[in-house]
């Protein structure tokens, strides 16, 4: 993809007319309605040749932060790639799907310059890894006063599956989801055994915390024996998407189902999401040996499901002023399906998912910036150029 490639409204239209017609034909898929056409953008590269992107965040200043997940801060300033990286970033467990992962500025970065970032993180001997919540100053050079939040009790062997997203509430409080980290399991055991339906560990959760890291009185499970606190909702697999959504003050998620069945929830405190017991994906043995079912009564059902699989990497709802027809709309962004899917909402329930674009590679984090203007990390796919882009409207 070029730098300032206008998209034809047209195109992503037709990937509308597509999905509806996989509505009509499979059978299977979730009814959604047609959206209206998208409006009309360019698609303007901002930096390229970066090493495996994982995360953005667009300052006030017009600086970009993008980490990397090889262990790198990376700053694109006045249009530019920095080529060194920026110091004071913490050590990470590299490898795999694990190492330096999201990023998001405090919700007073005004003020305390604060950012907040997940890593993967190794025990002494690397033979485990977890994940973990760290913060830090950043004064426009550096990161400075780097301080850990939580460790997450979620220690694995495997170096996948670690998560993990961050979202602020508007009440002071921090969200971070925590993947299974491909929680060995064998055929035939009793699933509510799974580690992401025990409440005694991290593993398939989505934790909430206060901005320094301790736990809200009123969170879930505050005071059950046997339960960590900070948990907030459980029965997760690889959540890797968090947003939490101005219009209603909800936290929403994207999980990545085993085969298909990726999902989009909204997580309402101390629910279960039903991994392993419940999964929409395909209903057969996967290759890690689960056989779910498709629902269960006493489970959290998804708001939306994919049957085939998009791979969501991450959530955002819109709230800027550039694009008015996408205000409180979910936008989702895809690795496998390599696509930004833009979901309306009525309520809480889904009144339409359409493609907004498509063909731009695999595509690992969506972000909105203080310009209202939608930001793209591409890893790969059909590009080697690993490239940040920007969405602009055409005015
Ligand atoms: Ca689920």
């Amino acid at each position: 993809m070029s730098t300032d490639t206008p998209v034809n409204p047209t195109a992503a239209r037709a990937a509308s007319v597509a999905l509806a017609l996989m509505v009509c034909l499979g059978g299977v898929m979730p009814m959604a309605p047609l959206a209206a056409a998208e409006p009309e953008f360019k698609i303007v590269t901002i930096a390229e040749g970066l090493d495996d992107p994982w995360a953005i965040a667009a300052l006030p200043s017009g600086d970009v932060l993008v980490t990397e997940k090889a262990g790198r801060l990376r700053l694109i300033r006045n249009g530019q790639l920095q080529a060194a990286p920026i110091e004071g970033v913490p050590k990470v467990r590299a490898g795999g799907q694990g190492g330096l992962m999201d990023i998001v500025l405090a919700p007073d970065f005004a003020t305390s310059r604060r950012v907040y970032m997940t890593i993967a993180k190794s025990n002494a001997d690397d033979s485990l890894g977890t994940t973990a919540l760290v913060r830090a100053r950043f004064d426009g050079t550096r990161l400075t006063d780097l301080e850990e939040i939580i460790e997450t009790k979620a220690w694995g062997e495997a170096r996948s599956h670690y998560g993990t997203r961050l979202a602020f509430d508007a009440s002071g409080h921090v969200f971070l989801s925590i993947a299974d980290r491909s929680s060995f399991y064998k055929t035939g055991r009793d699933l509510s055994e799974h580690p992401a339906q025990q409440l005694d560990n991290h593993l398939g959760k989505i934790l909430r915390l206060n901005l320094d890291g301790s736990v809200p009185a009123d969170n879930p499970f505050v005071g059950r024996a046997g339960a960590l606190p900070e948990i907030f909702t459980y029965g997760h697999r690889d959540p890797q998407g968090l947003a939490f959504r101005p219009e209603t003050g909800e936290v929403w998620s994207v999980e990545h189902g085993p085969i298909g069945g990726d999902e989009l929830n909204l997580l309402r405190p101390g629910r279960d999401y039903g991994w392993p017991i419940v999964s929409k994906g395909g209903n057969h043995v996967d290759v890690t040996g689960f056989h779910s079912i498709p629902s269960r009564a006493d489970m959290e059902e998804p708001r939306y499901f994919w049957p085939m699989s998009i791979a969501p990497s991450n959530i955002v709802f819109y709230s800027g002023k550039r694009f008015p027809a996408w205000r409180g709309n979910a936008l989702i962004s895809g690795l496998v399906g390599m696509k930004l899917t833009r979901v309306e909402l009525n309520g809480s329930e889904i009144a339409s998912v359409s493609t907004v674009v498509d063909g731009l590679g695999r595509i690992r984090d969506v972000h909105e910036g203080p310009d209202g203007l939608i930001y793209l990390a591409i890893t790969g796919g059909e590009t080697a150029k690993t490239p940040i882009l920007r969405l602009e409207p055409l005015e």
